[in-house]
């Protein structure tokens, strides 16, 4: 089922997500519905929040732009090593119409559980790398024009 993307600056989108208790059925059809609202609206990433669910899962497919890395839906993930700095041109289907260039780890260790509730981690780098951070980002209520320097920040 389709779901609709909050629009910033709806107060949902700056709330912290709970992290999920069991992964069960109901996470398994809230990640099946999130992956076909991020492909109709032309994304590479989606959080929770951004539906209007509070919980902490995330799904990212670049595989459009990067093409041998596969889609992911990650459950209480979490970014436990960072390497490097590097900057990057950023969008976000909740704040249509704007782009910025954001500072982001250049790589990322991400550990979480599968949808069938396995432990799973994921070594990241590019595109891929910045996807996982700007969704993580969602979970904490935290937007990527947060993260741009105050100079260089569109309309905000
Ligand atoms: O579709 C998206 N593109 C994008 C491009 C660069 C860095 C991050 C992203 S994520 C974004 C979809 C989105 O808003 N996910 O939360
Ligand atoms: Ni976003």
């Amino acid at each position: 089922m389709l779901r609709q993307i909050l629009i910033y600056p709806d107060p949902f989108l700056l709330r912290k997500a709970a992290p999920v208790a069991r992964v069960d059925d109901r996470i398994r059809e809230l990640v099946r519905d999130m992956f076909e609202t991020m492909y109709a609206a032309s994304g590479i990433g989606l959080a929770a929040p951004q539906v209007g669910v509070g919980k902490r899962v995330i799904v990212v497919d670049v595989s459009a732009v990067e093409k041998e890395i596969a889609p992911v839906a990650l459950v209480n993930p979490e970014i436990v090593e960072r390497k490097g700095q590097v900057e990057g041109t950023e969008g976000c289907l909740s704040i249509p119409g704007v782009e910025g260039i954001v500072p982001r780890a250049e790589s990322v260790l991400v550990r979480a559980l599968d949808p069938l509730g396995q432990p799973v981690q994921i070594r990241a780098e590019g595109l891929l790398s910045r996807a996982l951070q700007h969704e993580i980002d969602h979970l904490d209520g935290i937007l990527f024009i947060d993260r741009i320097p105050a100079a260089a920040a569109p309309a905000r």
